[in-house]
């Protein structure tokens, strides 16, 4: 056998493996990314609000009950995510945060697809800037027109609005109330679009041979709480309740609660002290309008993945980038280490899950660092060495694993460690350097007081664990 011959053999076996598994049957990903999603909906328990859609994603694939954001606020939460790397002291702080100046160098997961040999693609609300790492995606990102000057603000049953103008700028510079129901179609608004586009890119990547990465992000419900009159109108006969908590935890340091500045900035909402409980109720439900709007558009997106036929060779994944607070703790919007705003929904569908025509649900902690590796391990493809997360394949395939057993997180002078058990936070008096002395800690029992309302870490017969669990954090957060 000359050498040629034994050259081309060896050339025809080893493309034996690529001809068995063409390109076209490597998987898709849709990337479903939602601002602001807490996990109060019908999938993770009892909820008030209509959301079919992601209730029947999380049905047929994996729910993860207990999944956290690394950062709670939104482009801190997405770099670390995209980055697949723990935030620090010095890197994703603010919702300004950029992968390409906090961590330079690092191959995001748009860019290790893309390289993959996948065609990348975003649309809506992915990474806080467009730019960051934008050579990352096949095309230039994707957003929509978002100006809804022009609408016509509805009225909105139980909120009556400040008397007159002056009333209603008075406590604000923004000059936009914090809510809005529109009389329009659901395309009217940014997220309708963003569905939009999405249907049409799957319709047309469907026809192409590179597997995909379809990234969609949705801005609701995000503030302000604008959404089609239809979604307000689900709610129209829900007796809307403050919550049972609202007030702050029993011996919670004053680190812990913070003022709601995002809120604040809305036109009509107080400069200090507590909105009113009318106010507070149309927060609530605007919020769930919001929740309801976006769940259709994530309906129109997944039905558009069934109708291309290509829903069996897809994996599908959602998540919310950090929960929310609904008035928990006298707190709105997130910027805390509590667990409303730590948690978010994670649902992950495999090809797999879609043949078997069926899903699990999970209790193993997972964290969105985790997702980086996950995608890669799912696709098939290697995953760079800077990841700090683990794949939840096999959670995913035996959900009753116990998964890594904690999520780390922080925010601003706050670091933070869920265990199966315990949430415990400490802050620190220099967030900057990281290195500051402990100035206060929180420390709350989910197995006694799930909704976190007596804080634990000065009463003495916590002492131990109080130090075993100031240990685990520091041992795993990132530096
Ligand atoms: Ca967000």
């Amino acid at each position: 056998m000359n050498y040629r011959f034994a050259l081309l053999l060896s050339f025809a076996a080893l493309s034996i493996p690529t001809l068995s598994f063409p390109q076209s049957k490597q998987p898709n990903i849709l990337f479903i990314a939602v601002d602001d999603l807490r996990t109060q909906l019908g999938s993770y328990g009892e909820s008030q609000i209509v959301s079919p859609n992601i209730d029947a994603l999380a049905a047929s694939g994996t729910r993860f009950n207990r999944a956290y954001c690394m950062v709670p606020t939104c482009g801190a939460s997405r770099a670390s995510l995209f980055s697949g790397r723990r935030p620090t002291p010095t890197r994703f702080v603010r919702f300004t945060a950029r992968i390409d100046e906090d961590d330079p160098g690092i191959v995001p997961l748009h860019q290790h697809f893309k390289d993959k040999g996948y065609t990348t693609l975003s649309l809506g609300k992915i990474l806080h800037f467009p730019a960051d790492h934008a050579d990352g995606w096949s095309e230039p990102p994707w957003r929509p027109n978002r100006d809804e000057r022009g609408l016509q603000p509805q009225p909105i049953l139980g909120w009556k609005p400040p008397a007159n103008e002056a009333e209603l700028n008075e406590q604000s510079d923004k000059k936009r109330p914090p809510f809005a129901s529109f009389d329009v179609a659901d395309a009217a608004l940014a997220d309708g679009k963003v569905a939009s586009e999405a249907v049409r890119r799957i319709q047309n990547l469907a026809t192409q041979n590179d597997p995909f990465f379809l990234a969609v992000g949705f801005f609701k419900p995000h503030l302000p709480f604008n959404a089609p009159k239809k979604y307000w109108d689900l709610y129209d006969d829900v007796s809307i309740d403050l919550p049972q908590n609202y007030h702050p935890p029993e011996n919670a340091p004053q680190e812990a609660i913070h003022s709601f500045g995002e809120l604040r900035s809305y036109a009509g909402v107080p400069k200090k002290g507590p909105v009113s409980d009318a106010m507070a109720r149309t927060l609530i439900r605007g919020y769930y309008a919001c929740v309801s709007y976006t769940d259709a558009q994530i309906g129109r997106v997944l039905a558009a993945l069934d109708d291309a036929g290509i829903a069996d060779n897809t994996i599908v994944v959602l998540w919310g980038d950090h929960g929310w607070n609904l008035g928990e703790h006298t707190l709105w919007c997130k910027h805390c280490t509590f667990e409303n705003a730590m948690q978010a929904p994670l649902l992950i569908r495999t090809p797999d899950q879609v043949a078997a025509g069926r899903g699990n649900a999970t209790d193993a902690l997972a964290e969105f660092v985790d997702i980086y590796p996950t995608l890669c391990d799912l696709a098939g493809i290697d995953a760079p060495s800077h990841l700090d997360g683990q794949s939840l394949r096999p959670v995913i395939e035996n959900p009753e694993l116990p998964g890594k057993g904690f999520a780390v997180g922080r925010f601003r002078n706050g670091d933070t460690i869920r265990t199966d058990r315990w949430r415990y936070t400490e802050y620190t008096s220099n967030a900057d350097a990281g290195d500051g002395a402990i100035v206060a800690r929180m420390l709350y029992d989910h197995h006694k007081d799930p909704d976190e309302n007596r804080n634990l870490a000065s009463l003495p017969e916590y002492r131990s664990i109080v130090s075993q669990l100031s240990r685990d954090l520091n041992a795993r957060k990132g530096r």
